[in-house]
C-alpha cells in the first residue's frame, strides 16, 4: 500500500508519470481496487483542494488556522533564538508565517516541498516579508529521508506538518513516516503537527461530502487525469463519489463507485467492474488526542503541548524527540 500522503499543491506530473502508469495498473488489478490518494494532487487536483479548504463544510483547514494564530506567540516562545524552522511539504507554506510573523529570532526558514514552483514563489514571499530570516528551500518528497544541510548541524531544528496529512497514511505508515522526520530532525528536535480529531460523523461526512460537489470533483478528477495522462477510458458520469466512515479505524474513507457492469481499458489493460464495485481512493484518520499520543510515541515523540479549538474539531501537537 501507499506510503507517500501528497498533501496540496505539491505533486508534479512529469516527475511521477510513469509512477503513476505503474500504480493504477496494479492498483484495478487488485480484488479491491484502489489508487493512491498522492496521484489527486495534479495541477487541478491541487487547485479543487485549495477550493475545499474554504468551504463551509470543510472546517480542518480554518480551525487549525485558527488554532495556529491563537497560539503563535507560545509557540514563538517554545522555539529558542537561532533556531531553524523545517516545514514538511510546504507548499504555498501559507500557515507558516502565522508562525514567523512572531518567531524574530529565527535563524532559518527551510520548506520541503516535491514542487518546485511553490517552494521559488513560497521563498520570494517570505524572503520579502522577512528580509532578516534565511530561507533554504529543499526540493524533494517528504516521505523520503532527507538530509539536513550541515551548517544546521549545531543548531535547533524545529518540524512543522500541518493540515493533518499525516491521517492521511495509516497508522503503520504515520508511524514510519514521524520517525523518519525524527532522524531527519536529529536528536534535540521539536515537531508542531497539526491532527484531526475524531467526532460527530455526520459534520466528518459533510466535509467529506460537500454540498457544492467539490469533493467529488477532487475524487473524480483521477479518472480524469488517467483518462488524459494514460489514455484511459473511464465514462466520468459511470462513477460517483463516495465518502464513508470507518467506525473501528476512525477514518474517512473516500471510493470511486461504478454505477453500472463495465469494462475499462487503461493503458493497454482491460478492467472490469462491477455494478457498485469500488475503486479506494483515500484514508483520512481523524484521531482522540491520547491514540494521537500513542502514535507518536511509537515514532520516538514525545507530546509536550497540545492545543484544540473550542468545539474540539482539531488538535495542533508540540511533539519533542524522546532520547
Ligand atoms: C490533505 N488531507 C489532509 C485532506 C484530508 O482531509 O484528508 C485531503 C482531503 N480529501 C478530501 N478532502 C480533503
Amino acid at each position: 500500500m501507499e506510503q507517500s500522503a501528497r498533501p496540496h499543491g505539491r505533486a508534479d506530473p512529469a516527475a511521477i508519470g510513469s509512477d503513476f502508469s505503474e500504480a493504477l495498473i496494479a492498483g484495478l488489478s487488485a480484488p479491491q481496487k484502489s489508487i493512491p490518494s498522492r496521484f489527486l494532487y495534479d495541477a487541478a487536483g491541487s487547485a479543487l483542494f485549495e477550493k475545499i479548504t474554504t468551504l463551509p463544510e470543510y472546517y480542518p483547514t480554518r480551525t487549525e488556522t485558527d488554532i495556529l494564530r491563537h497560539q503563535a506567540e507560545e509557540i514563538a516562545a517554545i522555539v529558542p533564538a537561532g533556531a531553524v524552522l523545517v516545514e514538511f511539504g510546504s507548499g504555498s507554506s501559507t500557515k507558516t508565517e502565522l508562525l514567523l510573523e512572531r518567531m524574530d529570532k529565527l535563524h532559518a526558514y527551510v520548506p520541503i516541498d516535491i514542487s518546485s514552483a511553490a517552494l521559488r514563489d513560497a521563498k520570494a514571499r517570505i524572503a520579502e516579508r522577512f528580509p532578516e530570516l534565511l530561507v533554504m528551500p529543499i526540493e524533494a518528497d517528504f516521505a523520503q529521508p532527507i538530509v539536513m544541510p550541515p551548517e544546521f548541524s549545531a543548531r535547533p531544528l524545529f518540524g512543522f506538518f500541518p493540515g493533518s496529512t499525516i491521517g492521511n497514511l495509516r497508522p503503520v505508515d504515520a508511524v514510519a513516516l514521524l520517525a523518519s522526520m525524527r532522524r531527519t530532525l536529529g536528536p534535540d528536535a521539536h515537531l508542531i503537527i497539526g491532527a484531526d480529531l475524531k467526532k460527530n460523523v455526520r459534520r466528518l461526512l459533510a466535509a467529506y461530502d460537500d454540498a457544492d460537489g467539490v469533493t467529488a470533483a477532487f475524487n473524480l478528477n483521477l479518472l480524469v487525469r488517467a483518462n488524459r495522462e494514460r489514455g484511459a477510458n473511464f465514462k466520468l458520469d459511470q462513477f460517483k463519489h463516495s465518502a464513508t466512515y470507518d467506525m473501528r479505524n476512525g477514518r474517512i474513507d473516500m471510493h470511486l463507485v461504478s454505477l453500472r457492469e463495465q469494462w475499462v481499458d487503461v493503458g493497454g489493460h482491460r478492467f472490469h467492474f462491477d455494478a457498485g464495485e469500488q475503486i479506494h481512493t483515500e484514508h483520512s484518520h481523524k484521531y482522540e488526542i491520547e491514540g494521537f499520543h500513542t502514535l507518536v510515541s511509537e515514532a520516538g515523540w514525545r507530546p509536550q503541548v497540545v492545543w484544540t479549538d473550542a468545539e474540539r474539531l482539531f488538535s495542533v501537537h508540540v511533539l519533542i524527540a524522546d532520547v
